[in-house]
């Protein structure tokens, strides 16, 4: 019996960024977005039904088409230009965070100008301190880009399913900002590659436990790019924090073509299933001819980051209903945080939606 291999979609130079800490409540915590990762879930997905495909370099044009070039220009060249400061005599500290950020708060009107310190500057991309840049922060994000693009070919190349072990994530990086671990929107470029490949109408589904306020701010007003997301409710006190709720539905042209979903802590497999399928159902229904899953898989269970106890029996029943689409789909690694279990994960949720094993 012939048997769908899903590509795994990877690339070594994703392992080359390495927090080392995140800075959260003022403490510098151990990381949870570890270049360990990688390797749990490439150990996972393994067997008759993948197959490993080792990503392409891409060119930028398809990424400068969803983050303002600034962003890019700033995550390049920051750990050059911390490593060139005085921040290792002062703190022997070699990542970049930021101790300054000029929101409205601190700018009240006024003109402004660019900080030229980047201890400073920094809080003009960064919108949180956890999310620090490294010496290798740049080359794996950018090889995360490249592996989803890579993904996105195979897909416009008329495979039905790939997969882009995407790390680090992308779906909290707006047009112009990084954090919540995220510093390229891998999704988004998904997104638009398969718009420019001749999709008219691209769904984003985005099952990670987090609302991804990157991807719906990047297409909050565009029709052409749907974005729906289920996760734990902000209002509750969980990130994004401050966006994420069920009444932001998009604007302008995009007006309709945004939903979030929010659930309440402990929700578990059947309303967070439920929500799985509205969202699928929804896609179809707008007529989107591909689909983009921003894959976390960090609503699970044992998932130090959400209270959501998601099942592996639910993520592979979420790709159960993703699968039943029908839809050409693209899916993007997101957050995932529990080393033991996070490749079994993402492997069910691929067996899922590919259709190896038989649906529940
Ligand atoms: C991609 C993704 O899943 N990003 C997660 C963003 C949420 N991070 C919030 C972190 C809250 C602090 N948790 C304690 C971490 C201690 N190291
Ligand atoms: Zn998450």
């Amino acid at each position: 019996m012939n048997q769908y291999q899903v590509p795994v979609v990877w690339s070594p130079t994703t392992r080359e960024h390495d927090p080392l800490h995140e800075v959260w409540v003022g403490v510098a915590t151990i990381g949870t977005e570890v270049a360990a990762r990688v390797d749990a879930i490439l150990s996972a997905v393994t067997g008759s039904g993948f197959r490993q495909v080792e990503a392409t370099p891409h060119a930028d044009d398809v990424l400068a088409r969803v983050h303002d070039p600034a962003l890019l220009t700033f995550l390049s060249g920051a750990a050059e230009r911390w490593r060139q400061g005085p921040y290792a005599d002062l703190v022997g500290q070699t990542r970049v965070v930021s101790y300054l950020f000029p929101t409205p708060a601190m700018t009240a009107g006024l003109p402004t100008r660019p900080a030229v310190a980047i201890h400073a500057e920094a809080g003009t991309y960064a919108y949180d301190t956890m999310t620090v840049v490294g010496p290798g922060t740049w080359a794996a994000a950018r090889a995360a880009v490249d592996c989803a693009l890579t993904a996105a070919d195979l897909v416009l190349a008329e495979e039905r399913l790939a997969y882009a072990l995407c790390r680090p994530p992308g779906h909290h990086a707006t047009p112009a900002g990084f954090g919540g671990s995220c510093y390229l929107n891998n999704a988004a470029v998904a997104a638009q590659a398969l718009r420019d490949g001749g999709h008219d109408r691209v769904a984003v589904i985005d099952i990670d436990a987090h609302q991804g306020n990157g991807t719906a701010a990047i297409f909050y007003d565009r029709a052409d790019v749907l974005y729906g997301s289920v996760h734990v409710d902000p209002g509750a006190g969980w990130f994004p924090h401050v966006v994420g709720y069920a009444d932001e539905t998009g604007t302008g042209d995009g007006a309709g073509a945004t939903r979030n979903a929010p659930l309440p802590e402990g929700a578990a497999d059947g309303p967070w299933l439920e929500a799985v399928g509205g969202l699928a159902d929804w896609a179809v229904a707008e007529g989107c001819t591909a689909l983009v899953v921003s894959l976390g898989v960090d609503a699970a269970v044992d998932d130090p980051e959400s209270p959501l106890l998601v099942t592996v029996d639910g993520y592979r029943a979420a790709g159960a209903l993703l699968g039943a689409t029908g839809l050409p789909a693209v899916a993007v690694q997101e957050g995932g945080y529990h080393l033991p279990s996070l490749g079994g994960l993402v492997a069910a949720y691929l067996e899922g939606h590919s259709g190896l094993v038989p649906r529940a």
